[in-house]
């Protein structure tokens, strides 16, 4: 059976969680947090990070996106969760760009403040990386807002949407400060109606 590690309150690890669960896939869990146990972490993915899938020969995928682009290979594309080509599929590639993108700044600016010592907190620096997550934040409000009540794609959820949803998921806990009450109504609109799904609740984020 596959084997998916990595805790929720990995997003990268949620959005994969959330896609197997999805698309029936299934799967082993082991809910590793890089923080508490980084010597695993070194063990499973040369680079130390979570999410890592482990094939049935005992291969290692790392990478979401990686992660997320064998497993639709996996289903196939009568079940695939991104469009098989052209505009549709760019697009999709795209938002899922800038949701972890979001992610990665977002990450970077909780990592400034809770890893250094207080001295070395480089507020400008922080303050960088939140413009950065934000800028791709009103760019997925923008889309979820041409779209009202359908996703980002089409009718169906897909890759962009889990991306997206987890992500403002993650935020609200990690950095309630980007994502304020009305700041992305299209957006938290999209996450809330993502977020009551089973295959979201399925995969509730850990406390940090
Ligand atoms: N680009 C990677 C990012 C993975 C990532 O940064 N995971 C975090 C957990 S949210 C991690 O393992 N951080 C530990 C570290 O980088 O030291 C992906 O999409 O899989």
């Amino acid at each position: 059976m596959l084997k998916l590690i990595g805790r929720n309150l990995s997003p990268y690890s949620r959005r994969v969680a959330v896609a197997m669960t999805l698309l029936d896939i299934p799967h082993s869990r082991e809910y590793l947090s890089v923080t508490a146990d980084p010597d695993r972490g070194l063990e499973l993915n040369p680079v130390g990070r979570v999410p890592v899938l482990e094939l049935e020969d005992g291969e290692r995928l790392i990478e979401s996106a990686a992660i997320l682009d064998y497993l639709m290979e996996l289903v196939g594309p009568a079940k695939s969760l991104i469009p098989p080509h052209g505009k549709s599929r760019r697009d999709c590639i795209q938002l899922m760009a800038i949701g972890s993108g979001v992610l990665d700044k977002a990450v970077n600016a909780v990592y400034e403040q809770r890893r250094r010592p207080a001295e070395k907190i480089h507020e400008p620096w922080r303050q960088h990386l939140l413009r950065q997550a934000a800028g791709g934040l009103a760019a997925l409000d923008r889309r979820a807002a041409s779209r009202p009540d359908a996703w980002l794609l089409n009718d169906q959820i897909g890759l962009a949407d889990i991306t997206a949803a987890v992500t403002v998921t993650f935020l609200r806990v990690m950095v309630p400060e980007l994502v304020t009450d009305g700041l992305y109504p299209a957006l938290y609109a999209l996450t809330e109606r993502a977020e009551a799904l089973p295959a979201f609740q399925a995969h509730p984020l850990e406390k940090p």
